[in-house]
């Protein structure tokens, strides 16, 4: 295989970290998403000790076919950001950059959106990436997880919970995220089996639109 794959990283907290896993793994140029805890100062953090840390996503994708910007567009569409009442540090609206060039985008960014907003005040926070805590292993995938016979058969360890890329396309286009057209067209590079697809066909059709819940 070629060593050219180009993958770049995205960190967002978007509020519950369940939906912004859907809503990034159903979407093309999306490799691999994790979810964990970042943005604060304490020691391993865990789902019931949290300390001041953020749910957040971290999203592998390929710059080529998805760029930084429209990773952003997503953001700003899919979570509350505008509050007037401050929001819990957990549910934080985090940008956590990975390099220059994400800062300077998430700071034009924010600026166009301030804008539309008014007079809400933007409270998300543009900060450089930190270290990443994966969450517990519940929590990974958790859209997928609930389909508990289909995520049997995919024999997900721990490690492929937070890092397979079949995992983060299913839990996604299960959710209803991408739709059946686009889960028709890609569903082949999966490598399930013609149950598995048979499966995952009927209930990516059932859910599609469904909207991301948590
Ligand atoms: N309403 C959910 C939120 C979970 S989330 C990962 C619950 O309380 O279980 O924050």
């Amino acid at each position: 295989h070629s060593v050219n794959i180009p993958i770049k990283t995205a960190t967002f907290g978007m509020g519950c970290f369940w939906g912004a896993e859907s809503l990034f793994g159903g979407t093309k140029g999306i490799y691999r998403t994790t979810v964990g805890y970042e943005g604060g100062s304490k020691d391993s953090p865990t789902y019931r000790n949290l300390g001041n840390h953020t749910e957040v996503l971290e999203i592998d994708y390929d710059p080529n076919t998805i760029t930084f910007k429209e990773l952003l567009d997503l953001f700003w569409n899919n979570h509350e950001y505008g509050l007037t009442n401050p929001i819990k540090r957990q549910y934080m609206s985090l940008i956590l950059y990975h390099d220059d060039e994400q800062k300077k985008i998430a700071e034009e960014s924010i600026v166009e959106e301030q804008k539309k907003r008014v007079p809400e005040k933007i409270i998300t926070e543009i900060l450089p990436k930190g270290k990443f805590y994966p969450a517990e292993d519940y929590h990974q995938k958790y859209r997928l997880q609930g389909h508990k016979d289909l995520a049997e058969t995919l024999n997900l360890d721990p490690k492929l919970l937070r890092t397979s890329f079949i995992a983060t396309k299913l839990n996604g286009y299960l959710a209803g995220v991408g739709g059946v057209q686009q889960f028709r067209e890609e569903v082949d590079k999966f490598g399930l089996t013609p149950s598995q697809k048979e499966y995952c066909i009927y209930h990516v059709e059932q859910n599609e639109g469904a909207g991301l819940y948590c």
